[in-house]
């Protein structure tokens, strides 16, 4: 398995945290924290260049030591050093770094006068009133610590859904190519596409007679094995994921596919529709007293209970059961329906491609259009555009349009939406732009008032088109802002301004209980990848399972309609 950029980052951040913690030489910290950096942008990957013979010396900011550690770990998949250090360091202290706003120095400071041992510890600390009373801290950072140290520790449970791909995906063709293996799902919630998964639940379907177990738990990225049985296994891999893996016979394979799919609400209201009609239905087949009637398909699950089949990714009993009873699902969404991206960014801005390169790979995924969306001038760090940059990008696509066939760039903007919500941009330049999206991107902590105050006065800047990533947040790392998103929503609709649903893995922002409510209330939302290279243009199908979740069929997502539509609803 190839070892990816994003994971050499991420040991070197680790390896800095640690060093910083045993109290290293601060410049030594920062050599590996700006590597990290310079990794984790890079555009080719590491593991890629070194087996072409690329001499990784020479790239800023590597040189010889920082080099050589990236071979081993992309030849072993271990850092010594880091194995060492780790060892070293306190894991509850490891734990702690970890925590937005609280560094090594502070970590320490807690962890000596606390004793704390995890991260549970620390939060019921905070929660005591304990931490206050130390030196250095005060009440506003225990509360802090306490709201951050309990979604640290719940985040370390889940893993992104991007991130359990990475992972899933060469499982199940290993596990494919085992002897007397025919068939292999992920079902769980990686399957009904949750934005997290908690752990990979894999069904086996095996030739009868076959023994697999034994192969299985000898799978190249397995950490330990927990319990192996001749039909289960769990497994835990390098990245600390579990995997539960089971055996199933053909004739209940749809069966177990039901109901290790879930969600366990789902299936018990599944399991009481099948009660109510004299049937018995488990992992292990449709009953009919102790005659078996059926479960080798989903199909004949469905069909069992009366119902057509109901796509995994509205399986949370949220209504889904009764929808399909009345012949009211919703026709989900699909990848193949979008025809364009409306919002990416480009070199002028953070972005790492051209606006050429970008809408060449657009035409080459079959799009009509894609817009190119850099920042405005407020986002300092991303070199935001002012005016005048603006309008030499809008002549430059103009000009690009003319020699480009069958796609056509659209003319936009990541403008942000300032403290007081009007736009970073004047009205002047706005109106020069097929349209906008506006974003947040400082002032996160103000209140819920203040906050929907603000988007609703930016949604009445009559250039407002789409609000970028509604709520803000970021899986893992950042809570939403505080928002009354009804309240969000139902000044969209009468102003006629659409919603995005950003693609990137860890925003999938509005998330789908946001798109159920932006469809109930009538409001469009655009799907878009944000893409700052070529390659995120194909993050666009993670967004499209969060709609789906959402319950959103073609017509509520503005970008499956051809551009003569499109721009009517982008300009209302
Ligand atoms: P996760 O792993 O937390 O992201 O979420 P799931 O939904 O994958 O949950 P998991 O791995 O605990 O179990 C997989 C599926 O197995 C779950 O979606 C439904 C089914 N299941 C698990 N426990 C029960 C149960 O007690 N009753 C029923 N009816 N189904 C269950
Ligand atoms: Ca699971
Ligand atoms: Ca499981």
């Amino acid at each position: 398995m190839t070892v990816q950029n994003a994971e050499i980052a991420d040991r070197f951040e680790h390896l800095a945290d640690l060093l910083e913690l045993e109290g290293a030489n601060p410049f030594r910290v920062r050599a590996y924290r700006n590597a990290a950096r310079f990794i984790r942008g890079h555009a080719h990957s590491l593991a890629e260049m070194l087996e072409e013979g690329a001499d990784l010396a020479e790239l800023p900011g590597i040189g010889a030591d920082l080099a050589d550690k990236v071979a081993t770990l992309v030849r072993t998949g271990r850092l010594p050093l880091l194995d060492q250090l780790a060892a070293r360091v306190p894991a509850p202290l490891v734990a702690m770094t970890r925590i937005e706003g609280l560094g090594p120095k502070r970590a320490q400071a807690l962890y000596r006068a606390l004793k704390i041992r995890s991260l549970e510890d620390l939060a019921r600390a905070a929660r005591s009133g304990r931490i206050r009373e130390l030196p250095g801290f005060g009440v506003r950072t225990e509360q802090l610590i306490a709201e951050r140290a309990a979604r640290v520790a719940s985040a370390e449970q889940r893993l992104r859904l991007a991130d359990a791909e990475q992972v899933a995906g060469p499982l199940v063709t290993w596990l494919r190519g085992i002897d007397g293996v025919q068939r292999v799902e992920v079902a769980g919630s990686f399957r009904r596409r949750r934005e997290t998964v908690g752990d990979l639940d894999v069904l086996l379907g095996v030739a009868r007679g076959a023994k697999v177990m034994g192969r299985v738990v000898r799978y190249e990225d397995v950490a330990d094995v927990s319990a192996q049985g001749t039909t289960r296994a769990t497994l835990r891999l390098r990245n600390g994921l579990q995997v539960d893996v089971r055996v199933v016979p053909a004739v209940a394979f749809g069966a177990a596919l039901h109901y290790f799919t879930g969600s366990k609400a789902h299936n018990i209201a599944v399991r009481k529709l099948a009660a109510a009609r004299g049937l018995k239905l488990n992992e292990y087949g449709l009953f009919r007293g102790e005659r078996r009637i059926g479960g080798r398909t989903e199909q004949e699950v469905f069909d069992a209970v009366g119902l057509p089949l109901i796509p995994p990714e509205l399986r949370e009993d949220r209504g889904e059961i009764d929808a399909a009873r009345r012949g009211r699902l919703p026709h989900l969404v699909q990848l193949g329906d979008l025809r364009g991206d409306l919002h990416c960014h480009s070199r002028a801005t953070d972005g790492r491609d051209t606006i050429e390169a970008m809408a060449r790979a657009a035409a080459a995924r079959g799009y009509e259009y894609l817009s190119i969306n850099d920042h405005s001038r407020h986002v300092k760090v991303a070199h935001g555009l002012d005016r005048r940059r603006l309008m030499e990008q809008v002549r430059a696509i103009d000009r690009l349009n003319t020699r480009l066939d069958g796609i056509v760039v659209l003319k936009s903007v990541e403008v942000d939406i300032l403290d007081d919500g009007r736009l970073d941009l004047p009205d002047g330049v706005l109106k020069e732009l097929d349209f906008t999206v506006c974003a947040i991107h400082y002032g996160f902590g103000y209140g819920r008032v203040r906050q929907t105050e603000r988007i609703l006065r930016a949604m009445d800047n009559p250039h407002f088109s789409i609000l970028a990533h509604p709520t803000g947040r970021l899986l893992g790392a950042r809570e939403p802002y505080e928002l009354d998103l009804e309240r969000v929503l139902e000044a969209a609709r009468d102003r006629g301004r659409i919603m995005e649903l950003n693609a990137q893995p860890e925003r999938l922002d509005l998330d789908d209980r946001g798109c159920r409510l932006a469809r109930e209330l009538g409001v469009k939302v655009a799907i878009s990848t944000d893409a700052h290279r070529v390659a995120d243009l194909d993050l666009m199908r993670f967004g499209v399972d969060q709609a789906r979740r959402g319950w959103l069929e073609p017509d509520d997502v503005v970008n499956t309609r051809p551009l003569a539509e499109l721009r009517h609803l982008l300009r209302p």
